[in-house]
């Protein structure tokens, strides 16, 4: 079966308007911020799927091998007609779930959700192709935003992989969940993958590796911003930080202007002094316990907690 058209719930407009007041907000604020949904256009997915290619970047090749491992039972264990994937991306990762579904029949829709239109194109030819008695129906969106709007019908499996939780801050977090179990039937599966609290002196490279790849990342968001709105930041003026955060256990990408600059974007001047720091990103890295407490509180019940043989990663199957 070929890919059926993409289902777009974030029209050009929205896109736009959810750009314009993020940048608003964030760059008015103090200090500065902005959303890292934003990093993701054709170039940004581009590269962080490189940046899950780096030596130092350890949660994508962990997580792939809880699932290597785990696949035939959370097919085995859900029984799911649909599988849905929330910030699909590449949905590299994802295969392995299709293979152990395909292996063992029954699973009739694939659902992957991005806010990447070209990241979805890719990943929804690919799999469709390579899995022929798969629907494949790709829903371009914000997994915040989108949730009352996925696809029912047969028990679901909502797959929520590579961390992205932890881009959430916590308050969000609690709203995605109980916004999540809301719009899931008893009965029906959330897979979520979590990075786990660990040595920072492990976490830091990740976020900050010797070939400047996350760098690079991290300043596409201005020229996301520059694009869109016809700013005019200079990337290059900005050096990439990643700072551990030890009481709130997640690690922080930051932009550190390196001069005075005043930045023209929509209506707005925005001085940035030297040295001064704008958020881009936030990774929170989790403690067993309190994945299990959080999911718990918004109405899940973890059946299953894996982890890859280092114990970097986590991977918690819990049932609605
Ligand atoms: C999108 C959650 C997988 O937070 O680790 C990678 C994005 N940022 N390097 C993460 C990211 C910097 C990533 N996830």
């Amino acid at each position: 079966m070929s890919a059926e058209p993409l289902e777009i719930y974030l029209e050009e407009q929205d896109i736009g308007r959810s750009l314009r007041e993020d940048v608003r907000a964030g760059l008015t604020a103090r200090p500065k911020w902005l959303p890292p949904k934003w990093f993701y256009d054709a170039r940004g997915s581009e590269l962080f799927e490189e940046i899950t290619r780096l030596p130092e970047y350890y949660p994508t090749r962990a997580e792939r091998a809880v699932l290597a491992e785990r696949a035939g039972e959370i097919a085995d264990c859900t029984g799911a007609k649909t599988l849905i994937e929330l910030g699909s991306g590449s949905s590299e990762k994802t295969r392995l779930l299709l293979d152990a579904f395909t292996r063992r029949g029954g699973l009739g829709t694939f659902v992957p959700l991005d806010v990447s239109v070209s990241a979805l194109r890719q990943s929804t030819a690919q799999i469709a192709t390579d899995y022929p008695q798969l629907r494949v129906r790709g829903i371009v969106g914000d997994f915040t935003r989108q949730l009352d709007r996925l696809p029912t019908g047969g028990r679901r499996l909502v797959a929520f992989l590579g961390g992205t939780i932890g881009n959430l801050l916590p308050i969000e977090r609690v709203e995605f969940l109980t916004a999540m179990r809301a719009a899931l039937e008893a009965g029906d599966w959330l897979l979520i993958g979590t990075d786990l609290v660990k040595d920072p002196a492990v976490i830091v490279p990740a976020y900050d590796d010797a070939a400047g790849v996350t760098a690079d990342f991290n300043r596409n968001v201005l020229r996301v911003i520059n694009r869109e709105l016809g700013a005019d930041f200079d990337p290059e003026a900005f050096d990439h930080v990643a700072a551990w955060d030890p009481e709130q256990e997640w690690i922080e990408m930051r932009l550190r202007a390196r001069r005075p600059m005043r930045v023209r974007v929509l209506d707005l001047d925005v001085e940035f002094a030297a040295g001064e720091e704008l958020r881009t990103e936030i990774s929170a890295k989790f403690r067993p316990e309190r994945i299990r407490a959080e999911l718990a509180a918004s109405g899940f019940v973890t059946e299953h907690f894996w982890t890859d043989p280092g114990g970097l990663f986590g991977v918690s199957l819990a049932r609605a």
